[in-house]
């Protein structure tokens, strides 16, 4: 065999390896963090999760240098209010995809050490339960930025305007606040 040949037969097999073994993890699409006022405590990001392997992947631990702690949550109704529900872990079915979007999942940015400006890329590292994990830059925007793909009001916001209209004036008030938060992390 000659040389020439050698190298390429190299670089046919390291492809094959390597395209083996991305089908293996999880993909990350469309990850962005929701700009916040400064001063802000907590910021949300989100993004789409597809697991190209054939086995369930979980998303176990997520951190950032950029802040204290990062917390996987999951927006909720409950007894007619919604909230934010920590969760232990978040699974991604094989060959399936978890969105993490307003009003839904979403990782929560606790305690940033500088305030993240829009236009920022914040580095996240995702850690899954087989041991693989997986560094990524989510860009700072404002949500008039994804106005089409979020939808211009969430619907937690939606639920919110209504309750406010509505609801008596405890509820009143605690929606307002929901809407202040929501305004960081839907
Ligand atoms: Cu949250």
């Amino acid at each position: 065999m000659n040389r020439s040949l050698n190298v390429s037969l190299i670089f046919i097999l390291l492809h094959i390896f390597s395209s083996a073994y991305a089908h293996q993890q999880v993909a990350v699409e469309n990850a962005w963090v929701r700009s916040a006022p400064p001063g802000a405590d907590v910021l949300a990001a989100y993004m789409v999760l597809k697991n190209e392997s054939e086995e369930t992947r979980v998303l176990s631990r997520v951190s950032s240098s950029r802040f204290e702690s990062v917390e996987i949550h999951k927006t909720e109704m409950h007894e007619g209010m919604m909230r934010m529900i920590p969760q232990d872990s978040l699974p991604i079915p094989a060959g399936g995809s978890v969105t993490l979007g307003p009003g839904g999942f979403h990782l929560m940015l606790i305690g940033p050490k500088s305030a993240p400006k829009e236009g920022e890329e914040v580095e996240l590292l995702l850690k899954f339960s087989n041991g693989h994990s997986q560094r990524i830059k989510a860009p700072v925007q404002a949500d008039k930025d994804r106005g089409k793909s979020t939808g211009i009001i969430s619907p937690t916001s939606l639920f919110c305007l209504q309750e406010i209209w509505t609801g008596s004036l405890h509820r009143r008030i605690q929606c307002l606040r929901l809407l202040v938060i929501h305004k960081r992390c839907g």
